[in-house]
């Protein structure tokens, strides 16, 4: 046995070799995967922008700019709050909401779909406004191509102001409901709106296709 030793010892080197090389492949294709997942995973409204995707539009690469807190009060104080609200603007997700989306809201917490981690989104402040018509397209970029079995889209109500109260179903309009579309990264569609004026806003819910996956935000937009 003892003479088989020093045998057994190189065959096992030998082996040792190719799969070390296969364990250190498997590392580096599970950490590429770890730092695509979370930016490929979903998608959110980018016009009018979400509130949590315009944040990271216009300061993402620049967040640390103290120049942010004066000129930008709410995006500062989302990024104080958690800059994962922003690196994740594509998944507001929630599952298994069964299409019970006023049931499993409560009034507050509507813009952060009810997310604690997004809590700053539901502040009320002076968010940046995307300017719109009465008839106004929306459009979602999926970077998973879910699909989408509806959108929901509501408009806060005139008299209400987004810069002092806090969003509940109670202040909504409801606009419309489409039907379905196909798995893509890029769905628009038009909505029509009548008798709104300045600071809104506007309210989306996505129930994608690939799962009972539900997506709520908030877009500020000023009707002019
Ligand atoms: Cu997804």
């Amino acid at each position: 046995m003892r003479t088989q030793l020093p045998l057994a010892g190189r065959s096992r080197s030998a082996l040792r070799r190719p799969l070390q090389a296969l364990v250190m492949l498997f590392a580096v294709v599970a950490g590429a995967l770890a730092w695509s997942t979370p930016a490929q995973a979903h998608g959110t409204i980018v016009g009018p922008p979400t509130r949590a995707y315009q944040c990271w539009q216009k300061w993402g690469s620049n967040h640390t700019n103290p120049a942010m807190q004066t000129e930008d009060p709410m995006c500062y104080q989302a990024f104080q709050a958690n800059p994962d609200t922003m690196w994740n603007w594509m998944s507001a997700l929630r599952d298994g909401l069964g299409g019970q989306f006023q049931a499993k809201t409560p009034d507050g917490t509507l813009c952060s779909n009810n997310l604690s981690r997004n809590a700053s989104l539901n502040k009320p402040g002076a968010w940046k406004t995307t300017n719109i018509g009465s008839n106004f397209s929306v459009q979602l970029y999926d970077q998973a191509s879910h699909g989408a079995d509806y959108f929901k889209v509501y408009v806060s109500k005139q008299g209400f102001n987004p810069k002092t109260q806090t969003l509940g179903w109670g202040n909504l309009d409801f606009i419309t409901q489409t039907g379905r579309y196909a798995p893509a990264q890029n769905i628009s569609f038009n909505v029509n709106t009548s008798g709104y004026s300045g600071h809104h806003i506007l309210f989306v819910i996505w129930q994608a296709s690939h799962l009972d996956q539900a997506y709520m935000w908030c877009s500020d937009v000023n009707f002019s």
